[in-house]
C-alpha cells in the first residue's frame, strides 16, 4: 500500500511525460458472477441455452412475492444475494428503464439478455471466462482531445 503510493507520487512529480503503470489494469462487473452461476454443465462456457435457463431461475429467486414486479427492496435483496451487494454494478436503474421503481419482468430479462450480448466479444454465442474481464482501457477507451484541422495549436 505504502510503496504504491509512493510509487504513484514519483510518477505525478515526472510530470506526465513518464507513462504511470496503474497498478490496476482489469475490472470485473458483479453479474459476471451470475453468469458464471449459469453454467450448469460446469464446462466453464456459459451458452444462450444456459442463459435461457438461468434467466428464470434468477427471476423466481428476485421477486420473491411473485407480483411480476421487482420492488427496491426486492431488487436490493436479490442483489445482495446474487451480485455480492451494491457496491458494484449493474444497478437497479440499470434495469429499471423507465425509472418508474419497478422492474418488470420484460425489463430483468432484455437487460441479462442484453449484458450477456455485451460480453459476448467474439459473438461466439458463449461467455469464456476472459470475456468477462476487461482491461481498463477497453473498459472505456481514453478520449483523445485533437483540435479540429485548422485551428491554430496552442
Ligand atoms: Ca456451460
Ligand atoms: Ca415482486
Ligand atoms: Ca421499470
Amino acid at each position: 500500500m505504502t510503496v504504491g503510493a509512493a510509487a504513484v507520487l514519483t510518477a505525478c512529480a515526472g510530470g506526465g511525460v513518464t507513462q504511470v503503470r496503474d497498478p490496476i489494469r482489469a475490472v470485473m462487473s458483479a453479474d459476471a458472477l451470475m453468469f458464471v452461476s449459469f453454467d450448469t454443465d460446469g464446462n466453464l462456457s456459459i451458452t444462450r441455452e444456459e442463459l435461457e435457463t438461468g434467466i428464470p431461475r434468477e427471476w423466481a429467486r428476485a421477486d420473491a412475492n411473485s407480483d411480476g414486479n421487482l420492488s427496491p427492496i426486492e431488487f436490493q435483496n436479490w442483489s445482495n444475494l446474487v451480485l455480492g451487494g451494491s457496491q458494484m454494478g449493474p444497478y437497479r436503474l440499470d434495469f429499471d428503464r423507465n425509472v418508474d421503481n419497478t422492474i418488470t419482468r420484460d425489463e430483468f430479462e432484455t437487460e441479462v439478455r442484453g449484458r450477456f450480448s455485451d460480453y459476448d466479444q467474439d459473438s461466439s454465442g458463449a461467455l469464456s471466462r476472459s470475456e468477462f474481464v476487461r482491461l481498463l482501457g477497453q473498459a472505456r477507451p481514453p478520449t483523445v482531445q485533437r483540435p479540429p484541422p485548422g485551428m491554430p495549436q496552442r
